[in-house]
Order: structure tokens, then C-alpha cells, then sequence
């Protein structure tokens, strides 16, 4: 029996990029932490919770997870979206953790305990000139992982989603109190993405699992012949190939490629999903705890997509907190269809404002056992780091129109 809620604050902090964090205090000490950061868009977030949420959790019973999932999410009347729904996900996170310190339990453990020793992660590796990507994948390969991202630049553009033209880190979103605007041209990448992954996968042998990503850039024609052209390559996926709104194009690019298929980051509910894999469209499904109504929906999801054979692989930017990334880690040891846990890694002051027991090793990830998620904040810290406003970048064709970024 846990005590009731009798604070809930949002934390709003930058170490290295914005977070916004929902701390939970119970009667009897416990303290839960959720994820609510929505990249370019925190401070929507963070007064849904202080304006029209925290006033509501005081003096719930924690332990009751689910029924505190419905009353959010069934009495906002207007459902779903964004930001309602990272709002709901950071809620949830934060009562999980208290269910866990309260049973002295890692939350793993409360999902039904490991169904694997570990979990296989990717990284992401980016460089504008394939030599340089190469290397690249390479250093990866030293720092331990087993599957890697590969992003590379296209001639005759300026800027390219997944890739600064000088540095082989990556971090798409910018400060400032406006986006960057990059340029794009969907038949100059189609031309060379091809050979930059054939080229990679004859670099690395048949081992290495290779991923990447067209960042919902596509028609479904453009998606088809890219998914065809990319066979010989052997991707373990190719990621958002069209636009997330428009679910019926994934029929016309399954019905050319074999490649396998991964959706999901931006969705919010296994409503942006169901057809997708019960129709299996896609072969993983990439919903984010801190996106998708947290641990408890992302079972949903994930359950729903056993029965038809779709794999959970979240999205795990740096722009999801060590909070909902450790949450995913948990779900992972304890989910039997998780395929894989993207990894793209924190700035370091990241980690030392939110200290956490999951931990990388060997190209795999381990949520640790600390009781809850395993994941807290250092408030002092923290408050050093205010709030800078920063955007996503925003993308222009070559004729000047606005396109998908
Ligand atoms: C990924 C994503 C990210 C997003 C970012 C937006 O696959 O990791 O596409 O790089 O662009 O999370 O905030
Ligand atoms: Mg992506």
C-alpha cells in the first residue's frame, strides 16, 4: 500500500539540450520521475502538467497505474496529440517508478521479470563523405555496438537531415528562438543513398546489423524503389520511409520490398498504429515511452504487435530524457518481441544531472537493479541548466517550398 501523491512539479532543465521532468512526492517520502520532453516544443509540455494536470494527481493513490492512465487520458475529453499524450506518458512513468521503490523492485521486475540477459542497442553514425562515414561506422564498431545507423550528406545539397557537414556527431536540434532551414531534394538522395549503404555493407562484412533512417521524406513510389535498391545492402531496417500521416503508403512499399520496415517515433497511441501491423506493414514499431502514454500503453502497443509478428524497437534520441530511456531499457529486458533499443547517447552533463543504474556495455544495454527505473535527478544540478529555447530544424525544397524535415 502506497501513500498518496501530495506534490507533483515539472523540472525544467537544458544540461547539454531541454528536458522537462515530472517529479511525484508521496506521504510516505517515495519520489517518482516521468519524461514529458517534446523536442522544440518542451514549454507546451511542461504547463499542460503544471496548469492542468499536477493540480489533479494530488491525493491519488499512486499504486492504482492503469485507472490513473484512463482518468488522464479518457478525462481530457480531447484525446490524444503530442503533447496531451507525453504529458500522460510522463505521469505514468512517474507512478511506475514509485510502484517500484515503494516494492523495492526494479520495474522490470514488475513487468513480469527478464525474458533476455540484455538488449541489443544501435547507435548512429553520420559523416557528409563516405570515406569519413566509414570510419565512422568503424569507431562505432570499436565503442562496442553490433548495429549502427549510417547517415551520409548528398551532393549538391547544403544540409542534410542526419548530418553536419564537419562534425560526426550529431544533434538535430538547434538553440536559438528559430529553426534552421535546410534544403532538400528527395531525387538527388535517391541517387546516392544506394551506393553509400551498399558501400557500407561491403565495408563492414555480413555481420554488422545496418539501419537507416529517410526521416518520413518520401512518396510511396520514391519509398518502393528506394526499399528495392537498398536489398542488396541488407538492412536490419529502413526507417520512416513516408510521412507518418499517410499509413496507407507503407501497402504500395510492401508490396516491392523486402526490406524491412521500422515506423513509429512520432505516433502517439496504438490508434497511429493498429492498422499498421495488424495489416503487418512494418516489421517494428517504434513508439517512445516519453511519446506514447509510457509503460503502460507501450505494452499495449507491443502486445498487439506479438500476435502479428511486428518487433518494439523505441526511439531513444538524445531528445528522450535518461528517464523515459531507462523506462524503454526496462520494458526491453522484460518484453519478449523487443528487437532493439536505439541508442544515440547524452551529453555528458546529461548524465550527471539525471544519474542512472541502466548502463551500456558491449553493444548492449542492462536497466540495472535499482528499485522503479532506476533513474533520478540531481535538483542542484539541474538548476544550473535553465531552459534555452532551441527548434528542430525546418526543410525547404530547391524551389523554396516547405517539405518534410
Ligand atoms: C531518430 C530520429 C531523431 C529525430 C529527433 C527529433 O531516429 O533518432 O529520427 O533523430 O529526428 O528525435 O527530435
Ligand atoms: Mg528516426
Amino acid at each position: 500500500m502506497t501513500d498518496r501523491i501530495i506534490g507533483a512539479e515539472v523540472i525544467v532543465t537544458s544540461p547539454g539540450r531541454n528536458y522537462v521532468t515530472l517529479k511525484l512526492q508521496t506521504a510516505d517520502g517515495l519520489v517518482g520521475y516521468g519524461d514529458a520532453t517534446v523536442n522544440g516544443r518542451e514549454l507546451a509540455v511542461a504547463s499542460y502538467l503544471r496548469d492542468h494536470i499536477n493540480p489533479l494527481l494530488v491525493g491519488i493513490d499512486p499504486a492504482q497505474i492503469e485507472d490513473t492512465w484512463q482518468y488522464l487520458y479518457r478525462g481530457a475529453y480531447w484525446r490524444r496529440g503530442p503533447i496531451t499524450m507525453a504529458a500522460i506518458s510522463a505521469v505514468d512513468l512517474a507512478v511506475w517508478d514509485i510502484k517500484g521503490k515503494a516494492a523495492g523492485m526494479p520495474v522490470y521486475q514488475l513487468l513480469g521479470g527478464a525474458v533476455r540477459d540484455r538488449i541489443l542497442a544501435y547507435t548512429h553514425a553520420s559523416a557528409w563523405e563516405l570515406p569519413e562515414l566509414l570510419d565512422t561506422v568503424d569507431a562505432r564498431r570499436q565503442d562496442g555496438f553490433r548495429a549502427v545507423r549510417a547517415q551520409s550528406g548528398v551532393p549538391g545539397l547544403e544540409t542534410v537531415y542526419g548530418v553536419h557537414r564537419d562534425a560526426h556527431d550529431y544533434e538535430p536540434a538547434s538553440r536559438g528562438t528559430a529553426p534552421v532551414v535546410e534544403s532538400w531534394d528527395t531525387d538527388a538522395y535517391l541517387r546516392h543513398a544506394p551506393s553509400v549503404l551498399t558501400a557500407v555493407r561491403e565495408h563492414v562484412g555480413p555481420e554488422l546489423a545496418l539501419l537507416h533512417d529517410a526521416h518520413h521524406r518520401l512518396t510511396p513510389q520514391q519509398a518502393a524503389r528506394l526499399g528495392k535498391e537498398l536489398e542488396p545492402a541488407d538492412l536490419f531496417w529502413l526507417e520512416d520511409v513516408t510521412p507518418a500521416e499517410n499509413q496507407d503508403a507503407l501497402r504500395l512499399v510492401r508490396q516491392h520490398t523486402t526490406t524491412p520496415l521500422a515506423i513509429g517515433e512520432v505516433f502517439n497511441t496504438i490508434y497511429d498504429c493498429k492498422d499498421l501491423i495488424t495489416e503487418q506493414l512494418i516489421d517494428f514499431i517504434r513508439v517512445a515511452a516519453a511519446h506514447a502514454g509510457g509503460i503502460s500503453h507501450l505494452r499495449k502497443i507491443f502486445a498487439l504487435a506479438d500476435v502479428y509478428q511486428v518487433r518494439a524497437a523505441p526511439h531513444g534520441p538524445s531528445d528522450v530524457s535518461p528517464v523515459s530511456f531507462g523506462a524503454s531499457v526496462h520494458l526491453g529486458l522484460s518484453t519478449h518481441n523487443f528487437a532493439i533499443q536505439e541508442y544515440m547517447g547524452y551529453d555528458p552533463l546529461a548524465h550527471e544531472v539525471f544519474p542512472h543504474s541502466w548502463s551500456f556495455s558491449d553493444g548492449y544495454l542492462h536497466p540495472g537493479e535499482a528499485p522503479g527505473l532506476g533513474v533520478e535527478v540531481d535538483e542542484q544540478l539541474a538548476a544550473k541548466f535553465p531552459y534555452e529555447p532551441a527548434y528542430l530544424p525546418v526543410a525547404r525544397t530547391l524551389d523554396g517550398a516547405m517539405t518534410d524535415w
